[in-house]
Formats: C-alpha cells, structure tokens, sequence
C-alpha cells in the first residue's frame, strides 16, 4: 500500500508575477513587481521612480524606506524589470498545461492577478479581457483534470492601491479585495474550488527577520496591515462559505521554522517567541478564528493600541479557513548568544549556522527533517488538512547541447522531502497536497534572477531577459512522472 492517500495532490506551483508576464496586454494594470529591478544574490532589487520635475530614483525594495511622496512608480529606461516578461504563461500556457498533465499532476497552483481583473483596483466593472483568460487557462487545466490551487494575491496588489490608497495599512482596501474575490468567485465557481487568500500573510511581519535594525513603527505597522489582510480574508472565507459550499478556503504562510541553537533555555524561549512571532501568529487567527493569548504582548512591544485589533473580533471567528498551507524550504537556528556564526543570506530569515545541515548556493539550509518537524507541529497545533504549497532547491542548471538538463541535486532535493512527507504521514499528519515551488522555471522573488532555477522545466530566458523562451524536459521532470504514477512509492 502507498504511504500516500488515494487521492493525493501531487503538483506544482507558480504565481502570476513571476510566471504569467504580459503586464501591459489585454488591459492589465501595472502592480510593484512591474517596477522592481532585476537583482543578483549580492546586490538588492529595487523599484524605481520619477520625481515631478523628470529626474528618476530608485530604492531598495526590501529596506522598508519609500520613496519620496512627490515621486510616482515608473519603468524607467536602462532597467530590466524581469517580471514583465516572467516566463510568459500569458502566451504559453496551453504548451505549459500540456507539459504539467504529462508530468501527471493531479493539482497546479498559480495565482490570479488582480490587476488583470481590476487594473486599478477601484472600477466598478472588471475587465472582460483579463476574465476570459484565466477562464480559458482553468478550462485547460480542468482538460486535463487537473485541480487548479489558485492563490487570490501574490505579492501583486494593484499597483495604484499602495501607491495612491496606502496599500494595506488603510482599511478602505478590504473592501476592493472582497469585490475583487466575489467577482472571480462567481466567474469561476464551477471551475476553481480549491483558494488561498493571500501568498504568505506573514509576510507583513517578516520584515525584522530580514533586515537588523528596523525602526519600531515600521515593524508595528505591518501587524496593522496584517491585521487588514486577515480581515479580507476571513470576510471572503465568509462569503465563500456562504454562497458556494464546495469551496475549500485555505491560508498560506512563509514556513519561518526556527531551531533553537543551543539547549540554553535563553535560546529555547527566544526561538519559541520567534516561532510564534514571526510563524504562528496568523495561522493561530486564520485557522482558529482569534488572536491568541500572546499577541497582546506584542502589540504592547510596538505600542499597539489591543483595541484596533479586537474590534474585528466576530468577523474572525466567522471566516476561519478549512486548510492550512504553507512554503517550506529550510530551517534557520537562533540563538541569544550574538557571537555565534550567521548563516548568511536566506530569503526567509538571517539566522545562525546550523553545523549539522548543508547550504544552497543561495545560503538555503537543506533541511528535510524540518518539513517533519514543521508539518508535525503544525498538525498538532491546528488539526486541519495540510498542503505544502511551495518546497524546492533554487539552483544553477545547464541546458545541453540535446536539449537534456542534469539536475541530480534537484532530484536528491525533492527526494528527501517527500521522504520526510512520508514519515510525517506515518506519524499521523493530514498531508492532501504537494506542490512545489516552480515547477517551470521562472523569476526569483528574492533577487529577480532567472539562474535562480527551481522548475523540472528548463525555459530558455537569462538575467537580462535573451533567450527564445522553449521549454526543455529536466531530469527532474521524468523522475516526478515516476514518482507521481507510483503515488510517491517509486522515488528511485
Ligand atoms: C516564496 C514566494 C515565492 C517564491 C519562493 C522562492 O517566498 O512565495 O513567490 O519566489 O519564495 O523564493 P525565491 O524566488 O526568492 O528563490
């Protein structure tokens, strides 16, 4: 008998921003990721402006400055903004389709851009154009009967929403989100019943874990704009349950697992604090439908008024999702011990060096263990079905002359990983889904590379955006049609 359920979610997942390109065709609206730089692991991305009187800037996305008041978001000549073109699903995507049902995927995750739909935000009527193509891509997909996940924002909130609204810190989105999901609800209800609200929510209060030294109101101010998106989310988690019963609603969230270094009991309560800070702290809201009992402690750290929070009290407790699901990609150790070595650069979090794991060349912890521990944990805590939604190595490949690509490394990746899933079934865990990150290659998040590879797919595309943009079968691809038609027991 497989260690895997009958009716498991092998897959792969994407999102709009990265993958679809076409940002300026069929009526789309821009969002941030149309104005942010292409990067290399050492030097930043960042967004770039004009000020009124025509001179241009640009600043750092991730350091949590902005840019001046007067200045609007603009593409400026003599940047590569590679999410314009991403790896150009908005042209390819019954190829790609074709590609995804031969590797047998029973589930694709991708995401829906809103500013496809509502190219600011704010109109009145959603553009026909930008309906009709994720209606055809869903068909397709349903063609080859393959459940579409779809994540309703990922990372690509319209752009004039937190250029002229103030993005998620003002309430009056809430609104715009919620008309935004009852119109893709309706159009796609007999289509799509799987939905992730918003792609790690957690990501508002991340930003500490990244970067030393953020003033305090900035970190205080993403829990407001978390707090916000968890308000979207339940009211449309309501809405959904109310008016189409067969829709799953689940939340995602940055798996932010934390080690401690030491058995210094200093170290085991600061990893615990951070794991609850920076992890569990809306998984507890979105899967149990309140605040926990700690939040208080850390709305008084930044002088955060409790009331703010409370007053959503009821809306909370009524949209409570129906699964929860994650990314996993690694582990980072912590420690109150400053002397310890760093770990480096990792997109989730800078931690310390963990000496028994080894690193991506990215300064990734390669960690399966972690996904045991993690989906374990997370089972025990919330006992709702499990979904890893995004789990792989970002590595360097290289096409062959014969169009093969050798990606052993990749292999041996999503080997121990679903191995490790395996085990945490054994021990009793509700895991439904598998679908990792990129399965077709696309453009990195963190840097905006295309090097950066994660896909079973090869696409022909560099750094600076040359390339024919063919698809090329890895090694990785054939080893996962294995492993899928054997329901994960062939993993040789
Ligand atoms: C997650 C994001 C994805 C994806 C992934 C890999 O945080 O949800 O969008 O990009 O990380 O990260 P990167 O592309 O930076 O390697």
């Amino acid at each position: 008998m497989s260690k895997f359920p009958e009716n498991f979610f092998w897959g792969g997942a994407t999102a709009a921003n990265q993958y679809e390109g076409g940002w300026n065709e069929g009526g789309r609206g821009p969002a941030m990721t149309d104005v942010t730089t292409g990067a290399t692991k050492e030097t930043p991305r960042c967004v770039t402006y004009v000020m009124p009187d025509g001179t241009t800037g640009v600043c750092r996305q991730m350091s949590g400055k902005k840019k001046p008041k007067e200045a609007r978001y603009a593409v400026l000549d003599g940047y590569y903004y590679p999410n314009h073109i991403g790896t150009d699903f908005y042209h390819r995507y019954k190829e790609d389709i074709a590609l995804f049902a031969e590797m047998g995927f029973k589930m694709f995750r991708m995401s829906i851009s809103w500013s496809r739909i509502y190219p600011k935000g704010i109109e009145e009527e959603p553009n026909p154009e930008g309906l009709a193509f994720y209606r055809d891509v869903f068909t397709e997909l349903r063609k080859h009967q393959i459940e579409p996940l779809v994540t309703i924002c990922h990372y690509d909130t319209p752009l004039y929403i937190e250029e002229e609204l103030g993005d998620w810190h003002n309430p009056d989105i809430i609104e715009l989100y919620e008309k935004y999901c009852r119109t893709i609800f309706e159009e796609y209800k007999d289509l799509v019943k799987y939905w992730l609200t918003f792609n790690e929510i957690n990501h508002a209060i991340m930003l500490g874990s990244f970067v030393s030294n953020m003033p305090k109101d900035l970190l205080g101010s993403g829990y407001v704009k978390l707090h916000n998106q968890m308000v979207a989310s339940a009211r449309v988690v309501k809405y959904a349950h109310e008016n189409y019963p067969q829709f799953k609603m689940g939340c995602m969230i940055a798996g932010m697992v934390s080690y401690p270094l030491t058995c210094d009991p200093k170290d085991i309560l600061a990893t615990q604090d951070r794991m609850r800070n920076y992890f569990y702290y809306p998984s507890d809201v979105m899967v149990r439908g309140y605040y926990p009992s700690y939040a208080k402690k850390i709305w008084d750290s930044y002088d955060l008024d409790a009331a703010f929070f409370e007053k959503d009290a009821q809306i909370l407790r009524e949209g409570h999702v129906d699964f929860y699901s994650y990314s996993y990609y690694m582990t980072s150790c912590h420690t109150t011990h400053t002397d310890a070595p760093k770990d480096g650069a990792g997109n989730l979090s800078i931690g310390y060096s963990n000496q028994y794991l080894n690193y991506s060349e990215w300064g990734w912890a390669l960690d399966p263990d972690g996904l045991r521990y993690s989906l374990n944990e997370l089972w025990d805590r919330y006992q709702v079905p499990i979904m890893i939604v995004e789990n792989g190595l970002g590595a360097l490949d290289h096409l062959e002359q014969d169009g093969s690509v050798h990606d052993p490394y990749r292999i041996d990746y999503m080997r121990s990983h679903i191995e490790a899933m395996a085990q945490a079934i054994k021990d009793g865990v509700d895991v439904i889904a598998y679908t990792p990150w990129g399965c077709i290659d696309l453009v990195s998040a963190s840097t905006g590379e295309m090097r950066k590879r994660y896909g079973m797919i090869y696409v022909d595309m560099d750094d600076e955006g040359k390339g024919s943009l063919d698809r090329y079968r890895k090694d990785s691809f054939y080893w996962y049609k294995k492993c899928i038609a054997s329901n994960g027991e062939d993993l040789k």
